[in-house]
């Protein structure tokens, strides 16, 4: 990485506000861990719904980001996670549901055309809101037949960086913004 740069990712934290998260955090924990199969399992604290992933992007870059982002207005918005579900390609397991709450969707693709506005390679893929919950899984693990249901209800979103923490990463929270109730 350059120096004075970042590796950087918005996304919605899913532990706040405590009092309406609470119940299906905890729930998504407890999930996350009773799942059979190896790889490596995501710490609770770095439970996440990712925006737009940035890569390692500079301090004028993230300044650059940030008087954009302040600019847009979003509402608040709820979602069922409905899907558990395994991508060989990134050999990870993720929950995600069958219907991506339109301000989602557009928060998304608005964080992804800044990203692109300031020369930042995006992913070309459609945008699959998903909660990574184990990493590193060579194989397609077997995945229960009772399907999860939890409702997170979202206030608010963050830009955060990705730094190493032994041997796994820590995500710190470098700005916020709330969505609008
Ligand atoms: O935990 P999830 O999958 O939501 O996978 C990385 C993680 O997302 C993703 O950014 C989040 C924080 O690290 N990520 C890492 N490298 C990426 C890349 N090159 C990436 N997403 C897209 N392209």
């Amino acid at each position: 990485p350059q120096p004075g740069s970042q590796r950087m990712f918005f996304a919605l934290p899913l532990t706040v506000p405590p009092a309406a998260n609470l119940a299906p955090y905890q729930g998504l924990c407890q999930l996350k861990d009773a799942l059979p199969g190896k790889g490596r399992t995501i710490p609770d604290a770095n439970l996440h719904l990712t925006l737009a992933f940035l890569g390692q992007i500079t301090d004028e870059q993230t300044r650059q980001l940030v008087a954009a982002v302040n600019q847009l207005t979003i509402p608040a918005f709820s979602m069922h996670f409905n899907l558990l579900r395994y991508w060989k390609r990134s050999r990870v397991l993720w929950l995600g549901g069958d219907i991506c709450p339109e301000p989602l969707g557009r928060l998304a693709e608005q964080l992804n055309q800044l990203a692109l506005d300031l020369g930042l390679i995006q992913d070309a893929r459609r945008y699959t809101p998903h909660i990574t919950l184990r990493k590193n899984l060579r194989q397609r693990p077997v995945i229960p037949d009772e399907q999860p249901d939890f409702l997170f209800h979202f206030q608010r979103f963050g830009l955060y960086i990705s730094e190493p923490d032994g041997p796994g990463v820590r995500y710190r929270l470098a700005n916020q913004w709330p969505l609008i109730q």
